[in-house]
């Protein structure tokens, strides 16, 4: 394929101004997906001076928050991080399903990249797994995301 223009996104995340917005619900969780976002975003070279933590009480409140953010055109990427688990009423399923649909629509709006770090687990074990244990860390991942897609914007 090496005839064929492609467009892709390096993971170099120097001089990147990062926004990390973060629900202090399930904070026990979701503290462990800052810390692999912070070590991932300065392991592919961001300042940690240019990198802000914004805490939000819950997922429900990471979109507004976001879009705040996004708006002020302070940072060149937002990271939403937060933890949602199922409980006895469908609460779960309003709140998920409400924080994926703002964020997805601030993207496209603000065309500012936000890497995805919200867990939707039906257990505490789930979310023990995503955040830095057997299933990775969902925080590293949204933040590989992020950068790659300022990138891959920047060379369109
Ligand atoms: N918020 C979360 O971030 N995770 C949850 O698991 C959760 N549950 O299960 O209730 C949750 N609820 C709070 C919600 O996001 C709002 O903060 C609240 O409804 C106030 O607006």
């Amino acid at each position: 394929m090496e005839d064929i223009r492609t467009i892709a996104g390096q993971l170099k995340a120097d001089a990147l101004r990062v926004a990390i917005v973060a629900t202090r619900f399930n904070d026990f969780i979701v503290d462990h997906l800052i810390g692999g976002a912070l070590d991932c975003l300065v392991r592919h070279g961001a300042s940690r001076e240019n990198i802000t933590i914004v805490r939000v009480p819950g997922a429900f409140e990471l979109p507004l928050v976001c879009q705040k953010l996004a708006k002020s055109k302070q940072f060149d990427g937002l990271l939403a991080l937060g933890a949602v688990i199922r409980g006895a009423t469908p609460h779960f399923d309003y709140v998920c399903s409400e924080a994926s649909k703002g964020i997805a629509q601030i993207m496209l709006t603000q065309e500012t990249p936000i890497g995805f770090g919200l867990l939707t687990c039906d257990t505490i074990d789930q979310a023990i797994e995503r955040a830095g244990s057997k299933a990775g860390n969902k925080g590293v991942e949204a933040a590989l995301a992020m950068i790659e897609t300022i990138r891959v914007l920047e060379n369109i």
